[in-house]
C-alpha cells in the first residue's frame, strides 16, 4: 500500500490529507521512527510522545510563517518528517546527515535551534515581542515538556510573561516524564490534575473559557462539568492566569480531533497569551517504549551496543558507591541525568543522598556549595555541555568561596551523535580561568576512580572530566588512592620530541608514540593529569632538552590546556621551545560518531603522527636513518 508519508512535502501536504486517514499517517510516523532510530539511535520515546501534536500543530497553524519552537527539540522527529526531511531521515545523526535537534542551518520549519532544555519560552517571547515591534503577524508556539518547565530559565520566562504583552502561546506536553519521572512541586500540581483524566473537551466548552475574562468565572463553568477535581482544576488554572497565560486544558494529546481543536481556540484568542496543558504518554504506540520511557528516552545505535570495558560512567557510579558505603557525609547532586551519569543503583541504595534537583544546573551546583558550606562533601554529577550552564554558580558560590564541591564533569570531550548542543569540548577553557579550581582528566578508568577520590577530599573544588564511552580496559585497583593536585606522570622517555596528553587523548598519544618509535623517532609522553593547576616543571624540564613539544587534547584550543602549556613556556622565557597544540580548532563540533569526529580533528594516533610530521619536517631526517624498531609501553604502567 501507498504511504500516506510519500505524499508529504511539506506543511500543506499534510493538510490535504482528509481528516480520517490521520490515524494511518500517525500509525507510519511511529513506523518510520523506531525502524530509523533502531538503526541510527536517537531520542525515541519522546518523539513517539509527540506525534498527534506534531499533525496537530502542523495542521493548525502555517510553518514557517508560524513560528513552532521545540524545547530541547529532542521531541521534533515527526517535525522532521512532516517538514521536507523524510527522504533524508535514515540519516538521523549520522556524519553529514540530519541533526538530533532543530537547527535553522537544516530547515526553514526549525525556527530556534535547540537541544539544552528550558529555552523555548524564552525565545518564543523574544520572537512575540519582535514580531510586534515590526508590526508583523504570525503565531508564536513554544511547544516544552513538564520536565523542561521545572528549568531555572523557563520559569524566569514565565515569570516575565504578564510584563511582556506579547501574545504566543504554549504548549506544555505533559507526560509525567524527565528522563527518569520529573521532580519537584510544579509536577506534583501537575500531577494531580494528570492523574485525574476527565480530559478538558476543547470542542465543547472552548468559548465559555474563552469569553470570559476572570480564573473564577472559568471555574464555575467548568466546575459544574469536573465537579470531582474541583480542587485539582483550580490550583493549575489560577497557577497559569497568573503567569499571564488563559489556561487550556488538560487535553489528550493523542486525541487529534480535541488538539486540533484546542489549537485553534488558541490562535484564534486574542486578549492574552494561551498555555494549553496537554497529557500525553512517553512512547506512545511502542510497547517497549511505553513500558520503560526511561530506557527509550536515548536509544544507542545497534553498532554502539557491543561494550569492551566498563564506560566512564559506570565506573563514575561505581567508585561513588564504594565511597559512599564508607562515608556518610559524601552526597550526590544530578540535574535530571541519574540514569545518564548511571545512579540509579546509588539512588536506590541512598535515596537520602542522590538529590535530583530537577533541569537546575545552576541551582544543582549552589545547593553543592550549601551543602559544602555544613561539612558535607557534595559531588555534582553533571554532563560538560550542562555544566555551561552553572559558570557563574561554579565561580560565584564555589570557587571563590573556595568550597570543597566535587565536579564529576561527564562527556567531556567530543560526545558524538548528539553533536554540536552537546559536545563537551569547552570544559576545558571555561573551567580552567576559575581560581581554586583544580581540573583534572583521567587517561583511563583506574585513575578516574582515584581522581574522583582525590575531588571528594581535596578541601577545596575540583573538576575532574572524562569521556563518554567505554573505558580502556585497564585493570582497577582495589584500593582508592589520592593523587597528587598539579602533577603529572612520565608514560615514556624519548629524546626527540615531548607529548603533553590530558585525558582520553593520553591513550592514542601512546599509540602515536608507538608508530614513530617504529620510523626511529623517540618520544616521551606525559600524562598530564590536570590542566589546572598545571604541572609546570614537569613540561618544562623535559621538554628543555629536545626543544620539541606538542600537546593533545579534546577541548578546544583557545583557553585549553595546550594554550596554558604555550602561555606557561613563553613566561618561563623557554623560547627555544617549539610548540604544537593539537585540540579543536574554536567551532562547533557537528554529530557523527566519536570515531568519524576524531579522525576529522586529527585526535586519533593517525592524525597525531601527522600533524607532528607537518609541524617538525625536521623528524623525517631520523626517521629516513632508522632501521630498528623500538616498543612504546602501553598505559597504565
Ligand atoms: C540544560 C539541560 N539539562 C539536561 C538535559 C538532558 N535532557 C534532555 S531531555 C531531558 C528531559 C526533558 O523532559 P521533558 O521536557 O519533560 O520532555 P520529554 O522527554 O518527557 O518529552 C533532559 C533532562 C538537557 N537537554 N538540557
Amino acid at each position: 500500500m501507498v504511504k500516506l508519508l510519500d505524499g508529504i512535502n511539506g506543511p500543506a501536504d499534510l493538510k490535504k490529507i482528509p481528516y480520517k486517514e490521520l490515524k494511518r499517517l500517525a500509525r507510519e510516523i511511529r513506523q518510520e521512527m523506531i525502524n530509523t532510530v533502531n538503526v541510527t539511535g536517537g531520542h525515541l520515546a519522546s518523539s513517539l510522545g509527540t506525534v498527534e501534536l506534531t499533525i496537530a500543530l502542523h495542521r493548525v497553524f502555517n510553518s514557517p510563517h508560524d513560528k513552532i519552537i521545540w524545547d530541547v527539540g529532542h521531541q521534533s522527529y515527526t517535525h522532521k518528517l512532516l517538514t521536507g526531511r523524510r527522504e533524508r531521515f535514515h540519516t538521523l545523526r549520522q556524519y553529514e546527515g540530519l541533526s538530533g535537534f532543530p537547527s535553522r542551518d537544516e530547515s526553514q520549519h526549525d525556527q530556534f535551534g535547540t537541544g539544552h532544555a528550558s529555552t523555548s519560552i524564552s525565545a518564543a517571547m523574544g520572537i512575540a515581542a519582535a514580531r510586534d515591534l515590526c508590526g508583523d503577524d504570525y503565531h508564536v508556539i513554544a511547544v516544552i515538556g513538564d520536565g523542561a518547565i521545572t528549568g531555572g530559565m523557563a520559569l524566569e520566562a514565565l515569570n516575565n510573561t504578564p510584563s511582556l504583552g506579547a501574545r504566543f502561546i504554549v504548549v506544555l506536553n505533559d507526560n509525567g516524564m524527565s528522563i527518569s519521572p520529573t521532580v519537584g512541586a510544579l509536577s506534583r500540581i501537575l500531577r494531580k490534575f494528570r492523574f485525574d483524566r476527565h480530559y478538558y473537551r476543547a470542542t465543547e466548552s472552548g468559548k465559555r473559557v474563552f469569553s470570559s475574562s476572570s480564573a473564577g468565572r472559568k471555574l464555575w463553568h467548568m466546575g459544574k462539568k469536573l465537579k470531582s477535581s474541583l480542587k485539582g482544576l483550580l490550583i493549575p488554572t489560577m497557577l497559569w492566569e497568573n503567569f499571564g497565560f488563559a489556561y487550556m486544558g488538560p487535553i489528550d494529546g493523542h486525541n487529534i480531533a480535541d488538539l486540533e481543536s484546542a489549537l485553534s481556540q488558541a490562535r484564534n484568542y486574542e486578549h492574552k497569551s494561551v498555555l494549553v496543558h496537554i497529557v500525553t504518554t512517553k512512547g506512545k504506540g511502542y510497547g517497549p517504549a511505553e513500558d520503560d520511557a526511561v530506557c527509550f528516552h536515548g536509544v544507542s545505535p545497534q553498532s554502539s551496543k557491543i561494550k569492551t570495558a566498563p564506560t566512564y560512567s559506570e565506573v563514575f557510579a561505581q567508585t561513588m558507591q564504594r565511597l559512599m558505603q564508607q562515608d556518610p557525609k559524601i552526597a550526590i547532586i544530578t540535574p535530571a541525568m541519574p540514569e545518564g551519569n548511571c545512579l540509579t543503583v546509588v539512588q536506590k541504595e541512598f535515596p537520602q543522598r542522590v538529590f535530583d534537583v530537577g533541569i537546575c544546573e545552576q541551582h544543582a551546583v549552589t545547593f553543592a556549595a550549601g551543602l559544602a558550606t555544613q561539612g558535607l562533601r557534595p559531588v555534582v554529577a553533571i554532563y560538560s555541555t550542562f555544566l555551561q550552564r552553572s559558570f557563574d554558580q561554579i565561580m560565584h558560590d564555589v570557587a571563590l568561596q573556595n568550597l570543597p564541591v566535587a565536579f564529576a564533569v561527564d562527556r567531556g570531550g567530543i560526545v558524538g551523535d548528539d553533536g554540536r548542543t552537546h559536545q563537551g569540548i569547552f570544559d576545558l577553557s571555561y573551567l580552567t580561568l576559575i581560581p581554586n579550581l583544580a581540573v583534572a582528566a583521567p587517561k583511563d578508568e583506574n585513575e578516574l576512580q582515584h581522581m574522583l577520590y582525590t575531588a571528594i577530599y581535596a578541601d577545596k573544588p575540583m573538576a575532574v572530566r572524562y569521556p563518554r564511552g567505554s573505558g580502556v580496559g585497564v585493570v582497577m585497583d582495589t584500593e582508592f588512592k589520592k593523587i597528587l593536585i598539579g602533577r603529572g606522570e612520565i608514560l615514556c622517555h624519548g629524546a626527540d620530541l615531548v607529548i603533553a596528553a590530558i585525558g582520553f587523548e593520553v591513550q592514542p598519544s601512546l599509540d602515536a608514540a608507538n608508530i614513530l618509535a617504529q620510523q626511529g623517532i623517540k618520544v616521551s609522553v606525559i600524562n598530564a593529569r590536570f590542566a589546572s593547576p598545571l604541572d609546570v616543571s614537569l613540561i618544562t624540564s623535559l621538554s628543555q632538552g629536545c626543544k620539541r613539544l606538542v600537546t593533545v587534547e579534546e577541548n578546544v584550543i583557545d583557553g585549553g590546556f595546550g594554550s596554558h602549556v604555550t602561555s606557561i613556556v613563553q613566561k618561563e622565557g623557554l623560547s627555544g621551545i617549539k610548540i604544537k597544540v593539537i585540540g579543536i580548532p574554536s567551532e562547533f563540533v557537528e554529530h557523527g560518531t566519536q570515531a568519524i569526529l576524531r579522525a576529522k580533528y586529527g585526535l586519533d594516533s593517525t592524525g597525531i603522527v601527522q600533524a607532528i610530521m607537518n609541524h617538525f619536517p625536521e623528524l623525517t631526517l631520523i626517521s629516513s636513518g632508522f632501521q630498528k624498531i623500538t616498543e612504546v609501553p602501553k598505559a597504565n604502567i
